[in-house]
């Protein structure tokens, strides 16, 4: 008896490597991951990296990523999964990362034999072998330039959706044009770890895919091509090496001769483009048009879905994964929950009740005081150190403690609602924000969150978000190829909890005082940069 159709998505994230199966009602049906230190302790990576002794560079080893995948599928063989189940795949890599093939790399994909593992088989494909990751800083130079060479950061923000950024790849890539023009010289295609992936499966080099693309420097993310000016900047011929862009629902072929002879694949099963991890995460989250995921961990990030973009100088815009016409914003907060750790143990006696208690006795709006909470460099904005303003926006050194507490919680969402807006996201009566992460357990924090975006606040319960996404993106790609159906069409909302409604009066008491902020923040600013 022909077992029931399966949809596999693969996660090649910064410590290991994840594959999900899920069936034709999309459940979980089977889940496995290799760690790189624990796994693959013959690559001595820490944490999936090799931290070099600059402490900007990281890199991680190719062949490392290429040995997972023997791994995980031999595994998934072993257990007796029925491969020739599997009617598409698709999957997800850490974004940024950069995979460099050498000379004559494609003909080795193109006849892979399948009595060897890969990695055996592709131990001599790679030009570079340690591959540049999203951890890596060390590009401060390569930024510059390309953002001089295209008339300054704001307008290589309106072309590719992000000022520079050192993890981007192209300047990930001008940097080993300068520093290794050997290994450059000898490279046919460069990859990012997704294309990378992908290309493993269909045994050819796979396009890279516009959202993963968005997020190296390169790519004119309104008309999806490569920007001349980008590409010239950054290395010479550097178009050929790149190859073309796809949408990344497209459906890049068939798996290769090598899967169906050596785990049994159907020689229809079909690979979708494998795209970067936070696109991934939005369609394991079934976001929508509208939606705001906020991610509460030991960072904060927000996801939000934009239609009409308006790229900034802080936050990324990527085209989006689900739908090829719209975008997708990220921005990153590095002072998440550690800073409110922090202030919950010198304010609450370490106790999130005692913390959460003093924010629904307090007034929203804090009688108009203020705070910046920087304990660590922030991302958004480049910003350190905690700074308090008192209702007449004058300095102060320091905050009755209960002030202190709703200062912080009202700060960190004041700044998020103000970085969306600039990025071009607009709330709407219909404004869903979807909460996860392990803050957003505490309902006070997100009555905060609820009152500042003036929007109803769910909790969404989803593991692994980036590796589903991908196994629900493998049976959309799929069924777009019989008919234009769309990814909300084919998944409906996830089950949501609604667990907070914005107080009536939010947003006449935090209008004026988001303004005040923005302003504040730029005080802020200045004198971090005099210092
Ligand atoms: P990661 O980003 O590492 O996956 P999690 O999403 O698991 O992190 O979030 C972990 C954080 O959740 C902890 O650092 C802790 O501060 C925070 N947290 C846990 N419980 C609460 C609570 N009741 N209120 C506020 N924050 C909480
Ligand atoms: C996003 C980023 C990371 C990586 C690794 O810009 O650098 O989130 O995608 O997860």
């Amino acid at each position: 008896m022909a077992s029931a159709a399966h949809y596999l998505g693969f996660d090649f994230s910064t410590q290991q490597l994840k594959v999900i199966a899920v069936n034709e009602e999309f459940q979980v049906v089977y889940e496995d991951n290799v760690q790189f230190d624990k796994d693959l302790p013959e690559f001595g990576t820490q944490g999936g990296v090799h931290v070099h002794n600059d402490k900007l560079t990281v890199t991680s080893p190719v062949l490392m990523w290429v040995k997972a995948l023997d791994i995980i599928l031999d595994r998934m063989k072993s257990s007796g999964f029925d491969f020739s189940s599997i009617k598409a795949l698709s999957g997800t890599g850490q974004q940024h990362g950069s995979v460099y093939w050498k000379e004559g790399s494609r003909a080795v994909l193109n006849s892979l034999q399948p009595e060897f593992p890969l990695h055996t088989l592709l131990q001599s494909c790679f030009s570079v072998s340690d591959s540049p990751v999203w951890m890596d800083s060390s590009t401060t130079a390569e930024c510059q330039q390309l953002e001089e060479s295209v008339g300054g950061p704001q307008e290589l923000a309106n072309i590719t959706g992000s000022r520079a950024y050192e993890r981007f790849t192209g300047n990930q890539i001008s940097k080993i044009y300068k520093h290794k023009p050997e290994a450059y010289h000898q490279t046919e295609r460069i990859s990012l770890v997704s294309s990378f992936a992908a290309s493993l499966f269909i045994g050819d080099y796979a396009p890279i895919d516009y959202s993963d693309g968005s997020g190296m420097n390169l790519l004119d993310i309104r008309n999806k091509t490569w920007n001349e000016k980008c590409l010239e900047a950054c290395a010479p011929s550097l178009r050929e090496k790149l190859g073309p862009v796809v949408s990344s629902s497209t459906v890049l072929g068939t798996v290769s001769v090598y899967f169906i002879q050596r785990f049994g694949f159907s020689c229809d099963c079909s690979v979708v483009a494998f795209t970067g991890d936070n696109p991934a995460s939005l369609a394991g989250m079934r976001l929508e048009d509208g939606d705001i995921a906020v991610s509460l961990g030991t960072s904060d990030t927000l996801f939000l879905w934009i239609q009409e973009p308006t790229p900034a100088l802080e936050g990324h815009i990527f085209c989006n994964p689900v739908q090829s016409q719209d975008y997708m914003a990220l921005l990153c907060f590095k002072n998440g929950s550690l800073m409110r750790e922090k202030i919950r143990d010198e304010c609450s006696s370490g106790s999130w009740e005692k913390f959460s208690k003093v924010l629904s006795l307090t007034p929203p709006g804090n009688n108009g005081c203020l705070g910046f909470y920087f304990d660590v460099m922030e991302i958004t904005p480049h910003a350190v150190g905690v700074h308090r303003f008192n209702g007449e926006n004058q300095k102060v050194s320091e905050f009755p403690k209960d002030v202190e507490i709703r200062a912080l919680i009202e700060g960190q969402f004041m700044a998020k609602r103000i970085y969306a807006e600039r990025l071009g996201y607009k709330i709407m009566p219909q404004t869903r924000i979807l909460a996860t992460g392990g803050a957003s357990c505490n309902q006070e924090i997100l009555q905060v969150l609820s009152d500042i975006f003036n929007a109803p606040v769910h909790t969404i319960a989803i593991a692994n978000s980036a590796c589903l996404g991908c196994s629900y993106r493998a049976a959309h790609g799929l069924s777009l190829k019989s008919s234009p159906i769309s990814f909300a069409d084919v998944f409906k909302p996830v089950e949501l909890k609604l667990v907070v409604t914005p107080r009536p009066e939010a947003e006449k008491i935090y209008q004026p005082l988001l303004k005040r902020y923005a302003e504040c923040e730029s005080k802020v600013m200045e004198e971090s940069r005099n210092k």
